[in-house]
């Protein structure tokens, strides 16, 4: 039988939250609410059989898709808070208004990387927050706040309301408790994340970038951008790419779910993150749709890529 655990005495996401971050109440409860929707979430990926087990369960019924089942989750969490004026999510195609008059905008990835659902592999949530009801038109440094989930081996989550990059581990009873006061993102990387290898055939600046890291770095690439940046902020250090060619002429990923968030934290944690001609926090979000090329990690390796894909 397991032993019972003592409460913990940790510091709670919320205290951080009041204490450190200084964020508004409206900002906190936001993040709280967010935060309780990521444990439903790592709950259902630990429970259902769902893409584990294909569409149907051992009745012969139709499942719902976990990526699909996180949206909800999400979607449901933020509706309940009255705090969210407008939505993205990446499962849909439109901005969703929940309630015009409330303070924040909320832009999120609810299962990133949920190809490797069925694979058992580590997957995350995005969340970026902005204050007012618009998403078009802003940029990625005009977040109020960014976080993700990690759901691995152990569930964490990191922040940043703009006071440093901080992490968190879900405890045995449901709390999230602080694990790292700050994290940080040191200039020199050891470890690279090279994705959309495929458009090296087109991109010789890209193709000569990744036989400089190859020859000088050890790569750790998983195909979960929140596994593989996560491992940036947790090493502190490495540098993370994803960029334009073949099927992806802009680079896989969204600045608007993706890489606008990551790029957010990154900064916070004294990293970079680049499109490759200008930081990707300064690049105006056109379309919930729109893709970027990604640059992201150790200041000196997101520079010499910029000079390498010119
Ligand atoms: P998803 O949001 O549909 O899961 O796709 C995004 C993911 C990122 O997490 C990851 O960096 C990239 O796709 C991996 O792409 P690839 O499979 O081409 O390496
Ligand atoms: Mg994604």
């Amino acid at each position: 039988m397991k032993t019972p655990q003592p409460p913990s005495t940790g510091i709670s996401l919320n205290e951080h939250l009041r204490a450190e971050s200084k964020a508004p109440d409206d900002l906190r409860h936001l993040i709280i609410h967010i935060a309780t929707a990521a444990k439903y979430i790592q709950f259902a990926l630990r429970t259902t059989e769902a893409g584990l087990a294909g569409t149907t369960n051992q009745f012969g019924e139709e499942q719902v898709k976990l990526d699909v089942l996180s949206d909800k989750i999400i979607r449901q969490h933020l509706t309940e808070s009255r705090l969210v004026a407008s939505l993205a999510s990446e499962e849909h195609d439109e901005i969703v208004e929940l309630s015009p008059s409330a303070p924040y905008s909320v832009v999120y990835d609810p299962l990133d990387g949920s190809s490797l659902v069925e694979t058992n592999l580590a997957i995350g949530s995005i969340f970026g927050i902005y204050a007012g009801s618009e998403i078009l038109g802003r940029k990625p440094s005009q977040q109020v706040a960014a976080l993700y989930v990690f759901y691995g081996p152990r569930t964490i989550l990191t922040y940043s309301a703009g006071k440093g990059v901080h992490s968190f581990l879900l405890n045995d009873v449901g709390e999230f408790i602080l694990l790292r006061g700050y994290v940080g993102i040191g200039d020199s990387a050891k470890n690279f994340s090279a994705g959309n290898l495929k458009a090296v055939g087109e991109n010789e600046g890209y193709r000569a970038l990744v036989e400089h890291w190859m020859e000088h770095l050890t790569m750790r690439y998983s195909g979960c951008m929140v596994a593989d940046v996560h491992h940036i902020f947790s090493k502190g250090q490495g540098v993370f790419a994803n960029v334009g060619g073949g099927e992806y002429p802009e680079g896989k990923l969204r600045l608007v779910f993706e890489c606008g968030p990551f790029a957010y934290l990154a900064e916070q944690a004294g990293g970079a993150a680049s499109d490759g001609t200008q930081p990707l926090t300064a690049k105006p979000i056109t379309s919930i749709t729109q893709r970027t090329p990604i640059l992201l990690g150790s200041k000196e390796e997101v520079r010499r890529a910029e000079e390498m894909l010119g």
